[in-house]
């Protein structure tokens, strides 16, 4: 077996809605565990940290300021190869791109208000649930 945790974001505009537990339910569903979870607020600089890798992208200011903007809940969620499957649940990163069934799909609005943020991979995974459960 290869159990594997990966860090989720339900986004401001998700958080916004009251879509937290039905897009918690999405992750129990699939067999998800959510081993810590925390709705928390952060600091346009947390975010900044945070999304350091799309520092020279275009949309990089907006970002950091839309996923500051008002309450988020963090998550860390235990399931076998999580870190892909919490990609495939989450969905492609424009919801109109979204396969049915996805979360994106279901809740996202746009590119930037795509309610859910999921970590890449392995090794970033580590560094975003470090980043946000420090103990
Ligand atoms: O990992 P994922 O969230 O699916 O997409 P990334 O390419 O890592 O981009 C992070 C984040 O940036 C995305 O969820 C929305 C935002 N974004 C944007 O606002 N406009 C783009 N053209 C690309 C990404
Ligand atoms: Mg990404």
């Amino acid at each position: 077996s290869n159990i594997e945790q990966t860090l989720s974001i339900i986004k401001p505009d998700a958080v916004e809605r009251n879509l937290d537990n039905e897009i918690k339910e999405m992750f129990t569903d699939k067999g998800f565990k959510i081993i810590k979870d925390k709705k928390i607020q952060i600091t346009k600089a947390e975010a900044e940290q945070f999304y350091k890798v799309h520092e020279t992208k275009p949309f990089y200011n907006d970002l950091c300021a839309y996923l500051s903007s008002g309450p988020i809940v963090v998550m860390i969620l235990e399931k076998e190869n999580a870190v892909l499957g919490n990609r495939e649940l989450m969905g492609a990163t424009k919801p109109e791109d979204a396969a049915e069934g996805t979360i994106r799909k279901k809740y996202g609005i746009s590119i930037d208000k795509n309610s859910v943020h999921g970590s890449d991979s392995v090794e970033n995974a580590k560094i975003e649930i470090n980043f946000f459960f420090k103990d």
